[in-house]
């Protein structure tokens, strides 16, 4: 029989959008709660909370009122956002993890997912195949608050065995959600400007190379850790986890063999200054020997899956 009921708080956002409907599939739609900072007409299927990441009281009336026993925390401000607003990208990312975590040190609630980024490394990390343990040296406001908040994760974990787990996502590539602020966004617009436009203008330079991954692997992915048992989740910072890297002008051929009209132009902002700190490409050897991570799209399936859902759109 499932007993849990779970929130996710940020459910609103690229990955939350989808997540819950996953989650519903499983545990039923009675017992996914998800929570925004605003009403989101998306959770319409839901009996839904509507509050502040930053209040505690708050997140720990809709806790105990709804009987929650897992929390997925999504809420936070992404790469390019936080750099234009880096005390509000602090405060939200550090404070509404603390206040999670500190739910399941006092036993409120039993597990908690807490997303990381490839934005926790930085221009001293080796680029290419970078393993998961690293240099670290963030340049982000954004990557400063993932590392940080790794590093708190563990610290619960050891200190008082908070069951939190937790992976370090590439750029998220879906049909379903828009992304809001990232460096890797680039990569969801051009399957809509490609099908709108025929064009595109990418915010980074045609060679930038960057981890990236189909939203449909993410949520399995974010799913296989957290219906992992305990015994195996052996990192309790952050797992690499990686399926493919592509530079914006390999995107572009591809989409090109799919739609021959297409173009595409380069006009690289403040973003690629992120991305130039980032790797290239990810090991996620552990993902894959301790809970058996393997990632289904590649590239050009990717492509197909996403022109494919979003022609209709257009
Ligand atoms: C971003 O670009 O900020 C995010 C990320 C890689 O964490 N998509």
């Amino acid at each position: 029989m499932i007993t849990d009921k779970i929130l996710v708080i940020g459910a609103g956002g690229q990955i939350g959008l989808e997540l819950i409907h996953a989650l519903a599939a499983d545990y039923g739609y009675e017992n996914v709660v998800p929570a925004d900072i605003r009403d989101v007409p998306g959770f319409k299927n839901f009996t839904s909370a509507t509050f502040n990441a930053l209040d505690a009281k708050a997140l720990f009336e809709t806790v105990t009122s709804h009987g929650i026993t897992q929390i997925y925390h999504l809420a936070a401000l992404l790469s390019a956002t936080g750099e234009q607003q880096p005390e509000l990208a602090w405060k939200l990312n550090m404070e509404s993890l603390f206040h999670v975590l500190n739910l399941a040190k006092e036993g409120h609630i039993k597990k908690v997912y807490w997303p990381s980024s490839i934005a926790v490394f930085g221009p001293t990390t080796p680029r290419h195949l970078t393993p998961q343990y690293t240099v670290m040296e963030p340049s982000t406001i954004y990557g400063i608050s993932k590392q940080a908040g790794e590093r708190w994760c563990a610290w619960y974990h050891n200190k008082f065995n908070v069951d939190v787990r937790s992976l370090r996502y590439p750029g998220l590539i879906g049909w379903k959600t828009p992304p809001g602020g990232g460096t890797t966004d680039y990569a969801v617009h051009i399957f809509h400007e490609a099908l709108k436009h025929k064009q595109y203008t990418c915010f980074l330079k045609s060679d930038t190379a960057l981890p990236m991954m189909h939203m449909d692997d993410a949520i399995r992915a974010t799913r296989m850790i957290m219906e992992a048992p305990a015994s195996s989740v052996k990192i309790r910072g952050s797992y690499n986890v990686s399926a493919m890297s592509f530079t914006p002008a390999e995107l572009a051929n591809i989409i090109t063999t799919l739609i021959p009209e297409f173009e595409i132009s380069y006009a690289p902002d403040f973003r690629q200054a992120i991305a130039d700190s980032w790797p290239a490409s990810i090991d996620d050897t552990e993902a894959r020997s301790h809970w058996g991570w393997k990632p289904s799209f590649d590239v050009k399936g990717l492509c197909q899956d996403m022109l494919k859902h979003l022609k209709p759109n257009y």
